[in-house]
């Protein structure tokens, strides 16, 4: 099994995190779609990673799909769980920390243009969206959704979506007034999926 992605992206962080607690083998493919020569485009017509080619060469895209084809394949620990309507509020909660990840890669990619071509609009846009899914997870995390023993893919999601603020510094502020995702935060960190995994530029 393959894994096609960056170091610094926070979805492909998200199933490298996903598998090293599922305790499955994999090859981490680098391969950034912002490089001119990349080959993502041959896996992902999309060009984005991650992409996971499994041993009978299929390519599965997006985090999503790929850790619902993870599950299949090693239902051992779970990561989503069995009850269908329980499953679903897992994945509201791993969408909400996906989108945090959406919108913290188009502000940092809006900041890396010359500072004449920033869209103020665009950034205040997004920050919103940012403080707003951060203040939902806080009051997740409040009321208990999240279990740090073992992890399901909204909580792996969570915890890759604020590695990825503190690495970018977007929202540089987030942990203030929000200290039931600041705590959730702190006791995933110290797990050797999200040790092994910290963002760095290759
Ligand atoms: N919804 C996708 C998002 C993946 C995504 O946005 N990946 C970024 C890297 S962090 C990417 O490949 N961007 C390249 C592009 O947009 O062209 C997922 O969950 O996998």
């Amino acid at each position: 099994m393959k894994l096609v992605g960056s170091y610094t992206s926070p979805f492909v962080r998200k199933i490298s995190v996903l598998l090293l607690e599922k305790g499955m083998a994999f090859d981490f493919v680098n391969d950034s779609p912002w490089n001119e020569n990349s080959h993502v485009a041959q896996s992902n017509p999309l060009g984005k990673v991650p992409v996971l080619i499994a041993d009978d060469g299929a390519c599965w895209f997006d985090s999503p799909v790929i850790a619902s084809f993870l599950e299949l394949t090693q239902p051992v620990p779970a990561s989503i769980p069995s009850d269908p309507y329980a499953a679903l509020q897992v994945r509201q909660l791993e969408a909400l920390a996906d989108g945090v990840m959406d919108a913290a890669i188009l502000s940092f990619r809006e900041q890396q243009r010359p500072a004449a071509h920033q869209l103020e609009s665009e950034l205040v846009r997004q920050r919103e969206k940012i403080l707003r899914g951060l203040d939902a997870l806080d009051e997740a995390a409040k009321n208990g959704a999240f279990n740090t023993q073992q992890l399901d893919v909204a909580t792996i999601a969570v915890g890759c979506a604020m590695g990825y603020l503190n690495f970018r510094r977007i929202a540089p502020g987030w942990c203030v007034d929000r200290p039931h995702l600041v705590k959730l935060v702190e006791q995933l960190f110290q797990r050797d999926s999200f040790a092994r995994t910290e963002p760095r530029v290759a």
